[in-house]
């Protein structure tokens, strides 16, 4: 990509580097609290690092891979963004940094200890809402360069299907705008007058609502990338043409309209939301996992063809052919196997009655860790591997190649332990956001522990994974430059030659879908929050 561009998607990178240095750091002390052997020195809240831990790996990490990684997905297949739309690039990061400096410090003078899910009753200083709120617009003005540089592509190259790496990115950024909406309102009418004290009480269900009308489409804006990998980059790697560009993209459409109308899948066991819309939106949920469904055949596919051209005749033999050595494929491989069960996970989270059984509870924990803590970020390591050395002029080396295998395996190890320990105790009733307790020797409580030092183990791995990480990209950037530089790579497919998509790159279409959508899913719920009359609540002051 443009070395221009390159800068750009750098110093994005970087906050990734810092953020899971810390953000990692304060997940092992979560674990070792747990666990009871341990408490935390200078004061330092319980809920004040599990915040910082939430904020900074589920929000900060995050946004700031996806904006660069987006970044250098447009520019490497549209061509290099242009001025203005690079200048856009840069305010959105200062935006981003702003406004991420501003929510840490709030977290860190414990005025702010309300969790990633910041929603009321809880209230944090101020500051943490605007911090979050600045965070929030960088990602759109981002969102934005990085879609006018397609729609440009689009209009320089008239009746052509777009690239489909920025088609995907296209779509993953429309998503992000509309759901958004739902935090944006949220804070701005109601977090913010709140906390600085401009009014006094807080409708606490329309804040809960409308923080997973966003919150579950977030879980995809995360996801989204790691499919980029999987279906753009991976064929690349192994060395073949992918599936379907077709497939992929009616499977990143169906993203588009089924995240965001499923928010109240979260809010199962709440009461006050009518059983109806409960319903209709787990019927929404179960259509979401049509898309992943989609991708999970067509990696299959993927893996066996190769297999196949390897020389593989049996059932299964294609599996021991796939390039094991190559860590850009096995980091993201050990992914997609987390979310096997990451995803039977959700499917079990989404199904009304078994949620009641394992809502609040500890496996839900382990549920997201087993999602976004493993397919996601293995696969973003893995986009790490060869983005940082391609923006700075260099190769991996074989030892750099080593130590991201042995990256996965780590992460494995302990994702593996720390998130089995997390399913098991759930179900035996072991609450989530609760810190060290025997709760007065009960007989259940007693049984939880073991399970708690369980998760510390897996901690400690975890933490041995991130210093090999940071290790790494710290070499992956600082490294001597190459003659022959490391490749972003992107894959044709087999049906490269189909030069119409047809509805699928409608956007007009697309956009009436994905509001009429959620227009049904929500607009019943929302009126009756505002009709029921229900008195505010003045909330609960964390600073
Ligand atoms: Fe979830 C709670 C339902 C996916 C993240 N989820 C959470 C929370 C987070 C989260 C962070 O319905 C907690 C929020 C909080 O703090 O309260 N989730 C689902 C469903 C899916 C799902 C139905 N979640 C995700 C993803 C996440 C994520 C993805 C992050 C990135 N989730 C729920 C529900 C709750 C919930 C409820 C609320 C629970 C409660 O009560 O609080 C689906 O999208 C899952 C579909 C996925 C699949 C898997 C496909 C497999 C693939 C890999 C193939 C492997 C290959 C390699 C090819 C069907 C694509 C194999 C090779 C071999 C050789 C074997």
């Amino acid at each position: 990509i443009d070395p221009k561009d390159g800068r750009l998607v750098l110093a994005n990178m970087i906050w990734v580097i810092v953020a899971l240095l810390i953000g990692g750091t304060a997940g092992l002390l979560q674990t070792l609290v747990r666990s009871g052997q341990f408490e935390l020195p200078f004061g330092i809240g319980y809920y004040q690092l599990l915040t910082l831990h939430g904020v900074i790996l589920a929000l900060v990490l995050t946004f700031f891979f996806i904006m660069g990684f987006q970044t250098a997905a447009v520019s490497r297949v549209c061509g290099p963004l242009n001025k203005t739309e690079r200048r856009l690039g840069w305010i959105g990061f200062w935006f981003m940094t702003v406004g991420t400096l501003m929510a840490a410090a709030m977290i860190a003078t414990n005025q702010a200890s309300v969790l990633y899910t910041f929603y009321a009753p809880l209230q944090a200083h101020g500051l943490f809402y605007v911090g979050l709120t600045l965070v929030v617009i960088g990602t759109w003005l981002t969102a934005t360069s990085q879609i006018i540089r397609y729609q440009r592509w689009r209009s320089e190259n008239k009746g052509q299907k777009s690239p489909l790496l920025a088609f995907m990115v296209a779509v993953n950024n429309v998503m992000w705008y509309v759901c958004t909406l739902g935090v944006a309102s949220m804070t701005l009418f109601q977090f913010i007058p709140w906390s600085f004290g401009w009014i006094e009480t807080i409708n606490v269900k329309l804040t809960r609502t409308l923080f997973w009308y966003f919150g579950h489409a977030l879980v995809y804006f995360w996801l989204l990338p790691a499919y980029m990998v999987w279906y753009v980059s991976i064929p690349k790697i192994v060395g073949i043409k992918g599936f379907s560009d077709k497939l992929a993209r009616l499977s990143f459409v169906l993203f588009l309209f089924f995240s965001i109308p499923v928010g109240i899948h979260h809010q199962l066991v709440e009461p006050g939301i009518d059983a109806f819309w409960k319903g209709l939106q787990v019927i929404l949920t179960f259509m979401v996992i049509v898309p992943s469904l989609i991708t999970a055949f067509s990696l299959f596919a993927t893996f066996e063809t190769y297999g196949r051209k390897q020389g593989a005749t049996g059932l299964l033999d294609w599996f021991k052919k796939l390039p094991w050595k190559d860590a850009r494929f096995v980091l993201p491989f050990v992914g997609m196997l987390f979310f096997i069960p990451g995803g039977l996970g959700g499917i079990i989270n989404a199904s009304g009655q078994m949620n009641q059984l394992v809502h609040n509870t500890i496996w839900i924990v382990g549920h997201f860790h087993i999602t976004v803590g493993a397919p996601v970020i293995l696969t973003y390591f893995g986009a790490m591997m060869f983005l940082l050395p391609h923006i700075t002029g260099k190769r991996i080396s074989s030892s750099m190649n080593t130590m991201g295998l042995w990256l996965a395996y780590t992460w494995a190890l302990g994702m593996g332990i720390m998130s089995m320990a997390m399913h098991i105790v759930g179900l035996k009733g072991a609450p989530r956001r609760s810190t060290f307790s025997e709760y007065g020797g009960h007989e259940l409580a007693q049984e939880w522990i073991s399970y708690q030092m369980m998760q510390a183990v897996g901690g400690v791995f975890l933490f041995i994974a991130i210093i090999i990480a940071v290790t790494l990209f710290v070499q992956l950037i600082m490294g001597p430059p190459s003659a022959e530089v490391e490749e972003f790579p992107v894959a044709k497919f087999l049906d490269e030659d189909v030069k119409n998509v047809g509805w699928i790159e409608n956007w007009r279409l697309l956009v009436i879908i994905t509001v009429f959508l959620v227009l049904i899913a929500y607009t019943m719920p929302i009126s009756q929050i505002f009709t029921e009359n229900i008195a505010g609540s003045k909330g609960y002051k964390f600073w």
